[in-house]
C-alpha cells in the first residue's frame, strides 16, 4: 500500500513491482515518445520504458539521499547558532531540506521502488548523493555560504526539473524550489549582516567563499562531453539544461552577487567574455570531483556513518508505527466485514 505516511507491504506486493508492468509494444513506444515530445507529462501508472524508470529511479533516490545527507553540514551548526533569531532560521531550514527528502522518496516509490530498498542503497555505499555534502562546515560563514551557493546552485539545477517529463517529480520541485529560495536568501542574508561587521567576520566569509565555490560549480556534474547521461536524459524530457549551461547560468548569476556583497570569487581567470554574452572561468578539479564521488572526500565516512547510525536508532520507531498501522488496518478491515 502506498500512502504518504507510513508504508505498510500489501500481502502480495512484491517489492520493486512495477505499478503497472505491461508488455512491450510499439504502439505504447510510440505514446510515450508522443506525450514527451509534447511536452506532456508521463504519470506513474502510465507505460513507460524500462530505462525511463530507471532513469528515474536512479536520479530522483540521489537526490532524496541529497537532500537527507544535506542536512548534515548545517545541522551540526543548529546548537552553535549565533543568536536565537539565526538558530530559528537554520532549524526551519534543515527541517524543509528533511521533508523535500521525503517528498523526493514519494515520487520514487511511484515508478515501484520502495523506501527501504532506496534505504539500503543509500547506508551500503552503493548510492550517490551530491559531492557538494561531503565537506565540513567549519565556521558560521559557511553556513551562510551553503545558503548562498549550495542552495544557489540547486535551484538553477532545479528550475528546470519543474518541466521535467514525469508529474510526480516535476510537481514535487515546484514546491522545493519556493523553499529553496528562502533558503538562498537567508544565507546571502546572513552574509551581508557578517560583511557589515567586523574584519575578523569579513575574513571568516571570505574564507568561506574561498573553499565552496569550486566544489558549487563541480555540482552540476561533469562537463557535457562526459556525462554519460545527458543525451537520453535531455531526449526524455528529464533534464532540460545541460550541465555546462546550468554552470554557466549559475557563474552568470553569482558575479554580481558577489560583487554586491563585497567578496571576491576565488578564480583569477573568471571574467566577462564581451563576445560570448558571459563570464568565463578556470578549470575545475574533476580529479576531485570523482574522487569525492567514489566516497573518497573529508567527510563521506563520517555522513554515512551517521546517516546509518540514525536509522539504526530510530528502528525502535518504526517498529512501533508499523505495529500500530497494522494494529488500525486490521480493526477498520474487522469494522468493515
Ligand atoms: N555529486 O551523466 P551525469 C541540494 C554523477 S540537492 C555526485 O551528468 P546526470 C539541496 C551522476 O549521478 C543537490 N554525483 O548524470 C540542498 C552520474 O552517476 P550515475 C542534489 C554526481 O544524472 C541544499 C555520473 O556522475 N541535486 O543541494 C554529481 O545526467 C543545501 C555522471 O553524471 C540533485 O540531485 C554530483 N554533484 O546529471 C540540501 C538534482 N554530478 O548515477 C541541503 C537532480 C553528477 O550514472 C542543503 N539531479 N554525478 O552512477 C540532477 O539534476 C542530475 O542527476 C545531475 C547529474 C545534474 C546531478
Amino acid at each position: 500500500m502506498y500512502t504518504q505516511s507510513f508504508n505498510v507491504p500489501d500481502a502480495d506486493a512484491k517489492p520493486g513491482t512495477p505499478l503497472k508492468a505491461v508488455p512491450h509494444d510499439a504502439a505504447l513506444q510510440a505514446h510515450f515518445d508522443a506525450v514527451v515530445d509534447a511536452d506532456g507529462k508521463i504519470e506513474p501508472r502510465d507505460w513507460m520504458p524500462d530505462a525511463y524508470r530507471k532513469t528515474l529511479v536512479r536520479q530522483i533516490s540521489q537526490h532524496a539521499h541529497s537532500e537527507i545527507v544535506g542536512m548534515l553540514p548545517e545541522g551540526n551548526w543548529i546548537s552553535r547558532a549565533p543568536s536565537l533569531k539565526r538558530k530559528a532560521i537554520l532549524v526551519a531550514k534543515v527541517q524543509d531540506e528533511g521533508g523535500h527528502g521525503l517528498y523526493l522518496y514519494s515520487a520514487a516509490e511511484t515508478l515501484g521502488t520502495s523506501r527501504d530498498q532506496m534505504f539500503e542503497a543509500l547506508h551500503s555505499g552503493k548510492a550517490k548523493y551530491s559531492s557538494i555534502f561531503n565537506y565540513p562546515t567549519l565556521t558560521w560563514a559557511d553556513v551562510g555560504v551553503v545558503g548562498w551557493l549550495v542552495d544557489g546552485a540547486a535551484i538553477m539545477n532545479q528550475i528546470p526539473l519543474c518541466r521535467c517529463s514525469f508529474g510526480p517529480y516535476a510537481r514535487a520541485m515546484i514546491r522545493v524550489c519556493k523553499e529553496e529560495s528562502f533558503h538562498q536568501r537567508q544565507g546571502y542574508e546572513a552574509l551581508l549582516t557578517m560583511m557589515q561587521g567586523t574584519e575578523e567576520q569579513k575574513a571568516m566569509v571570505q574564507d568561506a567563499v574561498n573553499r565552496w565555490w569550486w566544489k558549487c560549480l563541480a555540482m552540476f556534474g561533469p562537463p557535457d562531453a562526459d556525462s554519460p547521461n545527458s543525451v537520453q536524459g535531455m531526449r526524455w524530457g528529464i533534464k532540460r539544461i545541460s550541465n555546462d549551461d546550468l554552470r554557466q547560468k549559475f557563474v552568470d548569476a553569482t558575479v554580481p552577487q558577489a560583487e554586491v556583497l563585497g567578496v571576491t570569487l576565488p578564480d583569477p581567470d573568471l571574467k566577462w567574455n564581451e563576445a560570448r554574452g558571459h563570464h568565463d572561468h578556470g578549470q575545475i578539479d574533476w580529479d576531485e570531483f570523482w574522487a569525492v564521488v567514489n566516497g573518497d572526500g573529508p567527510c563521506n565516512k563520517e555522513r554515512l556513518a551517521t546517516r546509518v547510525k540514525a536509522w539504526n536508532d530510530g528502528a525502535w520507531v518504526r517498529d512501533a508505527a508499523l505495529a500500530h498501522a497494522a494494529r488500525q488496518q486490521a480493526r477498520a478491515m474487522k469494522e468493515a466485514a
